[in-house]
């Protein structure tokens, strides 16, 4: 059985998959690791939860060493909105955090999970079908750190057998944990602002279209590329993936169906819409499908159903 453990274990992506990983391998197999944001019950009271600053190297290792790892899902990042206000700490965060990592895997013979993004490709990317292998001229901060893991990752299992693996993401949507700090936020947001005010000020443009996966089909792209076959593995680190890609105007009219009276304004970020019109509109993910059997399950209609469904429940609990 293996024993994982979960950098930035208490953010959107980490929450989730700490919990899935649970189920799947025993909750004593599943370390969770945070470190700006508490845990939530859940992810404290079901398994192991240790604070952990990444850029802490013989902190991280010993975590590694002492709990016995054979896996790494190393999600702990700053991300493209928050990174362009101190690119200085994300740099160190997401590029020093990420060594560390690859050396304790290296050290302790660790397979580790890298969760690259769209955000690895820059303005001149082709837009529309990405390819898997094309030009990569990140425009911010973020997505630098998101190329240049992708290539380290790539080093350290040519140089030193590190069995690493990553995938691009899209924006993540999730009905469990808010995202933080990120561009594609506003698609988490307005199911929130939809059920409660029945009105949301989009931050970004009403064409601007770009990839989005729901979370669910975004935890089992992490699992299904960790457990298959490396045999069968052309790419590595940098998997393109996808299930849908649609404009905030779009969204909003997939809410519509449900909440006939919901409304969309929109109140431009410059510097998010910056990040965003430097990203690609939809990638190519045949490589992912090819290689290891990616397959998503939801599509814009059935994603916006199941988080209105959960949203409403959430806040009349709350
Ligand atoms: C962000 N949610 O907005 C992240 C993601 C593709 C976007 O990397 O920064």
């Amino acid at each position: 059985m293996p024993k994982i453990l979960v950098t930035g274990a208490t953010g959107q992506i980490g929450a989730e998959l700490t919990l899935a990983l649970r189920e799947r391998y025993g909750a004593e197999n599943v370390v969770a690791a945070g470190h700006r944001r508490e845990p939530s019950g859940d992810l404290a009271q079901t398994g192991p939860y240790c604070r952990l600053d990444v850029r802490d190297a013989a902190a991280l290792d010993a975590v590694v060493s002492g709990q016995h790892c054979t896996a790494i899902y190393h999600l702990a990042a700053l991300l493209s909105a928050v990174a362009e206000e101190q690119p200085l700490q994300a740099w160190d965060i997401n590029m020093n955090g990420l060594l560390n990592v690859l050396e304790s895997a290296r050290k302790h013979r660790c397979q580790v999970f890298f969760p690259s993004s769209i955000a690895a490709f820059g303005p001149d990317t082709p837009p529309f079908d990405t390819p898997q292998d094309t030009v990569q001229h990140p425009a911010t901060i973020y997505g630098i750190t998101k190329a240049a893991g992708e290539l380290l990752c790539d080093y350290y299992h040519r140089r030193y057998g590190v069995d690493a693996r990553g995938v691009r993401y899209p924006g993540l949507i999730s009905n469990q944990v808010l995202p933080g700090g990120g561009t594609t936020d506003y698609a988490v947001d307005i199911f929130y602002a939809a059920v409660q005010q029945r009105h949301y000020d989009c931050f970004l443009r009403a064409d601007t279209q770009l990839d989005m996966m729901y979370m669910p089909d975004a935890i089992v792209a992490a699992v299904q590329l960790m457990e298959a076959d490396a045999n069968r593995l052309t790419h590595r680190n940098g998997f393109n993936i996808a299930a849908m890609s649609f404009t905030p105007a779009q969204l909003a009219a997939a809410i519509q169906r449900h909440l006939p009276d919901f409304t969309i304004a929109y109140a431009v970020d410059p510097l998010r819409q910056a990040i965003a019109d430097s990203w690609p509109r939809h990638m190519d993910d045949s490589a992912a499908r090819t290689e290891w059997g990616w397959r998503p399950q939801f599509d814009l209609p059935g994603m916006v159903a199941d988080m209105l469904t959960h949203i409403a429940a959430k806040l009349q609990n709350d």
